[in-house]
């Protein structure tokens, strides 16, 4: 019979397996600096990692987490002192490493007011988030705020009670303001475009519904963009088997994580900030040139193969690797349709692409194609459609960037090649599965129905006649012969 281990925690660190990575400073002296809005397993795999690297030099920084929907990571950490593990793979191992930086985690449903209370007050400089593009609540065509979003029409209703992330920003930025305290930074570290730009349009607006003063003083608070990279798989209860025999210990909510990570950050925290590029984190002017190329090198990569890989029947982004059609399909999208659109000077793009597929190739990342596919209506735009818009507009090819658009219709329809229920999981599935529903089996129907969708396609795509031509002819394609033929056509 097995012997039950310790739960990870304070009292079971000092006795961890050998060869466990574990917090060298004194983590009863650590106080919160940072508040962290939606403390899903990214954050616990990038920015965490980060600040547990600098807290040996400023204990000031530690970091209270809030999930906003579920409490499930509350759940999981409560029990272990905020202590979890990461695991770094790949094809030499599982590398495990114990994170001391997140002191606690909050459940926003039922702690909302200790944690607007800690969000105003003066010790935490920093409030950074996330909480996913659709946490956002805005329209990701266009990157406005959605007023009609009903988290929005709530949190104007009750904005002592809010419950969307602007809702809690603006709320604790306006008790910050009454008790005559400086604001925090908001630091976004999610993958959209200038996501502190986004940030601050969305903030700024909702605070202005509220009252226009107080939207004229959130115009002063400083909302850095980031450019964040580590692709995080979810936790498996195999990952948590293995990593429970790693560290001599039961870690109810471990991290799967690859070797790389990536970081850059603009530099703009007037209430100050830990020295991120002490740690590896790229401190610069200018972060949008960065998020351009990983937005639609990586994820716009990421999201044609999730879409294309999990029609043609892969579980996994690195068996969707394993096959030479999909292997030239991103490789060509990225070469030739991508690259060209980007203007980075003093980057290897080149050696960027090749380092991308190798990571794809990870064979230790079971990074599902479903995962990447959620929530495609609020990642298309940065991901897909603005490299077509600038391929359109220079008269240049879009055939595989096309086929990714097209993969997500056909996707989107619910229904997989071989006749089963695919569980699309967006915040707008019921309505693009009644549009699937109404086109039946007729790709223009189903392209003219799902590019109505003005907040995903704006109203220019939706009338551009090459985009349409090549979409439907990719459509054709997927219905009649399936993505796997699909890929091979347009590999060459
Ligand atoms: C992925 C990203 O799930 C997704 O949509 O494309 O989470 C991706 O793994 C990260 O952005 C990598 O940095």
């Amino acid at each position: 019979m097995a012997v039950s281990q310790p739960r990870l925690n304070n009292a079971s660190l000092p006795n961890l397996a050998e060869g466990t990575q574990v917090p060298t400073y004194d983590r009863s002296a650590v106080t919160p600096g940072i508040v962290h809005l939606g403390i899903g397993a990214f954050h616990r795999a990038h920015m965490a990692v980060y600040v547990d690297d600098l807290l040996g030099e400023d204990l000031s920084w530690g970091i209270v987490g809030a999930s906003l929907r579920r409490p499930d990571t509350k759940d999981a950490l409560e029990p272990q002192d905020g202590l979890y593990s990461i695991a770094v793979r790949d094809a030499a191992g599982t590398h495990p490493r114990v994170i001391g930086s997140i002191l606690s985690v909050m459940d926003a449903n039922t702690q909302r007011d200790e944690l607007l209370a800690l969000m105003a007050d003066p010790k935490i400089r920093i409030v950074s988030l996330t909480v996913t593009e659709k946490g956002y609540c805005h329209d990701p065509s266009t990157g406005e705020l959605d007023e009609r979003h009903p988290d929005i029409a709530h949190d104007l209703a009750h904005p002592g009670a809010p419950r969307s992330a602007p809702g809690m920003l603006v709320e604790a930025l306006s008790r910050r303001r009454a008790a005559g305290v400086a604001p925090f930074t908001v630091m976004s570290c999610d993958n959209l475009p200038s996501n502190g730009q986004t940030a601050k349009r969305i903030v700024t607006h909702f605070a202005a519904l509220r009252d226009a003063a107080l939207g004229e003083w959130v115009k002063t608070v400083a909302f850095p963009s980031t450019m964040v990279d580590r692709i995080v798989p979810s936790t498996t209860d195999a990952d948590r088997a293995e990593i429970a025999a790693l560290i001599g210990a039961e870690d109810a909510w471990p991290i799967m994580t690859e070797p790389f990570t990536q970081w850059v950050i603009e530099d703009n925290f007037p209430a100050g900030r830990p020295r991120f590029e002490k740690v590896g984190a790229q401190v610069v002017d200018d972060v949008e040139p960065f998020e351009h190329m990983k937005l639609r090198m990586l994820n716009g990569s990421h999201s044609t193969m999730a879409y294309s890989g999990y029609l043609g029947g892969y579980e996994y982004i690195a068996e969707v690797m394993g096959d030479d059609a999909y292997v030239a399909l991103i490789h060509g999208l990225m070469t030739e349709e991508v690259m060209p659109t980007l203007d980075m000077p003093g980057v290897d793009l080149g050696a960027y692409r090749d380092q991308l597929l190798e990571r794809f190739r990870n064979p230790a990342l079971k990074h599902r194609t479903w995962q990447i596919a959620m929530d495609g209506s609020q990642k298309l735009p940065q991901r897909l459609l603005g490299t077509i818009r600038d391929r359109l507009e220079a008269g240049a090819g879009f055939e595989r960037l096309a086929l990714g658009v097209a993969a997500w219709m056909r996707y989107v329809t619910g229904v997989a090649e071989d006749g089963g229920e695919i569980d699309v999981r967006d915040p707008h599935a019921l309505k693009m599965m009644a549009i699937a529903a109404d086109a039946g089996d007729d790709p223009e129907a189903l392209f003219d129905g799902l590019v109505g969708m003005s907040e995903v396609f704006g109203e220019d795509l939706a009338a551009n006649g090459r985009f349409r031509e090549s979409v439907i002819a990719h459509l054709e394609r997927l219905f009649d012969e399936g993505a796997r033929a699909s890929a091979k056509k347009v590999a060459g």
